[in-house]
């Protein structure tokens, strides 16, 4: 038995559940450094940043073509997880580990990683759009805090019940989102919420705590209320190893993990 019989209960529910301190102290010490290396040595550094917010929002850059001053803004920083031992690491954490392969019905497999320093401030959306699994609902994604999740710092809002909505189904018959079509998609998406009386939530994490969520749950970033406070996190996508070709797939100590990256920015592992 992985997680609770209440847990799997809450999982089918409201499509998320919390693992609380599944990520020790010194794991998540190891992904700070990690990320303050990669701020520190941005010379030849290919690690992409998307820039949420200030005068260069929407931009996508090379850290190495990233001025210090950016860190500063709401950015993701992308798919470390392909170099970095300490991001599988965490992202494969016991406790989460066990808990993903019962969710997942299988071995897990990173699909994606992000870094985050502060709330992303993300409109609601499903990750589906964009990384859609080989095998509809065999994802599922993890936020582990490192800092406090708190009211103002832009926690992660959630509706929980969203994942009973059935898939929108964009112009080309699929879940990925089709570019000119999202406004459809949140239409059909507010229209579901509001028939089944869903109300959005707000995630309270401590350090170490991993919320997990559901593919199709609809999630999002609260606005930052508090511009000084960070909101240190790691997000993590998943798939199911078994779902791909063994060549896509590279295995270390810790789990699963894609040979490379969905945006194809880095050289295969
Ligand atoms: O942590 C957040 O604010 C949201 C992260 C998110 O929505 C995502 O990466 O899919």
């Amino acid at each position: 038995m992985t997680i609770s019989t209440a847990d799997l209960e809450a999982w089918r529910r409201d499509g998320c559940l919390i693992v609380r301190g599944a990520v020790a102290p010194e794991q998540l010490e190891a992904v700070v450094r990690t990320v303050d290396a990669e701020w520190q040595a941005r010379a030849g550094n290919d690690h992409m940043i998307d820039i949420l917010s200030g005068e260069r929002i929407g931009e996508s850059l090379r850290l190495a073509d990233a001025s210090p001053d950016l860190r500063r803004q709401v950015h993701k920083l992308n798919n470390l997880f392909l170099r970095r031992e300490t991001v599988r690491e965490a992202a494969f954490a016991p406790r989460l580990r066990a808990a993903l392969e019962t969710l997942l019905e299988g071995e897990p497999l990173i699909c994606n990683s992000l870094n985050f320093e502060r709330g992303s401030q993300q409109p609601f959306h499903l990750d589906t759009w964009y990384m859609p699994p080989p095998v509809e609902d065999r994802m599922v994604a993890v936020n582990i805090a490192i800092d406090p999740m708190t009211s103002t710092n832009g926690p992660f809002v959630y509706y929980p019940g969203s994942h009973l909505i059935d898939y929108y189904r964009f112009s080309s018959g699929h879940i990925a989102a089709v570019d000119g079509e999202l406004h459809l998609c949140a239409a059909y998406m507010q229209a579901e919420l509001e028939r089944l009386g869903l109300k959005a939530e707000t995630a309270v994490l401590e350090p170490g705590d991993a919320f997990i969520w559901h593919a199709r749950l609809y999630h999002g970033g609260a606005p930052i209320l508090d511009p000084d406070a960070t909101r240190r996190s790691l997000v993590v996508h998943y798939w199911r190893a078994d779902d791909l070709e063994a060549g896509r797939v590279r295995s270390d100590a810790n789990g699963a993990y894609l040979r490379q990256t969905l945006r194809g920015e880095l050289a295969p592992a």
